[in-house]
Order: C-alpha cells, then structure tokens, then sequence
C-alpha cells in the first residue's frame, strides 16, 4: 500500500494528478484570503456558568464549530499526545504498517489512507490512525502503537482528562434544548459512547494551492473535539465561502456532527462543514477524538423536541446504518 507520506518524500515540484483538485475545490481558487474566520473562542473557565452554558448553546447553532480555551486538560499533556503521535508517524514504515487497517475490515481503526470514495477519484494529502479510546469494552489495543513506549499512558491520561471536558459540552447542549443535563448524551449512547481517536498526518506538499487534506465534509460524530498542532490548515465554510480557522494554542476545537445536528435535535444545531489545506515546508497533525454512539445504538429526534408544530426532519435508524449510507454516498 502506497501511503502519502511515501509520495510526498518523492515529490519534489509537482504532485500526482489524483491529488490535484477540481478547480471548483482547490484551495488557492477558493479561500477567501485576508481574513481569518473568527468561529467562537469560549473560555470555560468563567465562573457564569450560565453565560458560558449560553455561548457554548449560541455557537452550536450559529456557527456548528467553535474553540474552547482553559478546559482544564492540562498544556503539559496535550504536547504529550502530541509529540507521541507524530514519533509514530516518524516511525519506518514498515513499522506503521503493522497498525495497518486489515483489508475488508469493518471498523475504520488501524493505520490507513484515503478513506472516503472521492468525487472524480481524487485522493486527499492524508494519511491517519483510528483507534477507540473509550469505553474500555470497546477499545482494541492491536490498534494502539507500541512505539513510542509512552503512546498508551499519555493516550489514556488524554481520555481521562476530556471525560470532564466531553460531560460539560453535553449538559450544556442538553439545557440548550430544553432537555435535563444528561439526557443528550444518555440519547447518544450514554456511557457507551464512543471516544474515536484519528491521527491526522498532513506530509508537506510541493503544491498546497492545488491539494487538500481531509475534503469539504460535515463529521458523522455527535460532537468532535480536536487539538491541532501549530501548522494553520483547518477551514471552515461559512455562507459557501472558505476561510482559516486561527490556531489558538492550547485550545480545542469543536464541531457539531451530524448525530447532533440531524437526528438528536431536530436540526436546532449545525454541523460545520470543513476542510483542510497542506503546507509546503511544514507537516501539519491533528487529533481529532469523534463522539460516537455504538453502531448498533438507533439515533432518532429526540421525543421531547417532535410533536404536530415540529415533524421530525430526520430517519431514526441505526449509527452503523447511517455511516454507512453517508461513506457509500447513499441517500439516508
Ligand atoms: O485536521 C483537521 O484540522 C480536521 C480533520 C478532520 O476534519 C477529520 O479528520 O475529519
């Protein structure tokens, strides 16, 4: 298997064709370049929890992406995570490729490449790891590196950490809608929700005005918390234009999912449709952890917000059934 990082140690001015994008996508074509997107930045630290409960609820219907700052995982180990991840991807390759994703495997974890079927097969300038990272019935260690020796520790303190993080954004979500604190998440899984690590691996690229990362999508997930590293690449469409979302160190970035935004409240909240670009010189990373209900949990508007004045707009159906409709592009 040919992994991006391979291309990209042998591109030197120019890239694949399979990687050069549509016109109608290319980064150079359709960035709307002096001005930096400035999505919410909510600092959760605020002792007005009710203020900070109403900024959070604001943003996730307004903007479906937003950055929260003084969260309380701790700068020292998000390096950490950091700095794990990427001595994994600087691995040799033939050791990453004992993580790889086994052929025909149904669950996205391991080590891989292009995982979306693209328009025109064009290929994204990416390659990941997926591994689960809660709950523990769950997690599959095959999928977790064993070098660097610290990758598991600094994996699970990271997990331990967003616990707190993760119940906060789904209480306040749950007020937000008129439900009670816990109803949300207890609708989205409860404690069998799934905490989905990917690791992004962005190799520099000869021509960023002409590839992407990870292509224009809004997540599957019920809410995604990200931690980028410095290397600016995230974007985010707004009014069908695109624009950088500015990297705040230490901060997380959070979208609303699909899970969220179509089945559990009725579309009162958005997901955000984003993207990435690559940097010519420089390796961009990031670590997104998906909330996920388990595949077989059915995921449906939420009762209590349907009735005569507000049909339900969306199928209840299956988490699994839903992926696989949106990754094979079949209508829901
Ligand atoms: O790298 C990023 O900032 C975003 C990654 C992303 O959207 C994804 O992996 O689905």
């Amino acid at each position: 298997m040919v992994r991006v990082q391979d291309i990209a140690s042998e591109s030197k001015d120019t890239i694949p064709d399979e990687f050069v994008r549509l016109e109608s996508e290319q980064p150079a074509a359709t960035t709307v370049r002096g001005v930096t997107l400035e999505v919410p930045v909510i600092d959760v630290s605020d002792q007005d929890v009710d203020k900070v409960r109403k900024l959070i609820v604001a943003a996730s219907k307004e903007w479906g992406m937003y950055q929260i700052v003084n969260h309380g995982i701790p700068p020292p180990l998000i390096a950490e995570l950091q700095s794990v991840g990427r001595q994994f991807f600087e691995l040799p390759q033939v050791e990453k490729e004992a993580y790889a994703k086994p052929a025909g495997a149904k669950s996205v974890e391991g080590y891989g490449t292009f995982l979306q079927k693209e328009v025109a097969g064009k290929k994204g300038w990416v390659d990941h790891l997926f591994h689960k990272v809660w709950p523990p019935s769950a997690i599959n260690y095959r999928f977790w590196p064993r070098n660097p020796p610290s990758y598991r520790a600094v994996n699970e303190e990271y997990t331990k950490q967003l616990h707190g993080v993760v119940n906060k954004l789904y209480d306040s979500l749950s007020l937000g809608l008129g439900l009670k604190a816990g109803e949300l998440r207890e609708a989205l899984g409860g404690d069998e929700l799934v905490y989905l690590m990917k690791i992004n691996y962005y190799p520099p690229c000869p021509r960023p005005d002409l590839a992407l990362g990870v292509v224009a999508h809004t997540d599957m997930s019920s809410l995604t918390i990200l931690v980028p590293n410095d290397v600016q690449g995230l974007q985010a469409c707004r009014d069908g234009q695109w624009y950088d979302v500015k990297y705040i160190p230490n901060a997380l970035v959070i979208h609303i999912g699909d899970q969220m935004e179509q089945i559990v409240s009725n579309g009162i909240y958005k997901s955000v449709l984003h993207r990435t670009t690559v940097n010519k010189d420089k390796t961009r990373m990031s670590w997104p952890v998906f909330l996920e209900p388990p595949a077989d949990h059915v995921v449906g508007p939420h009762p209590k917000l349907v009735g005569d004045k507000n049909p339900a707009k969306y199928k209840t159906k299956k988490f699994g059934d839903y992926c696989y409709c949106k990754l094979n592009k079949i209508p829901q």
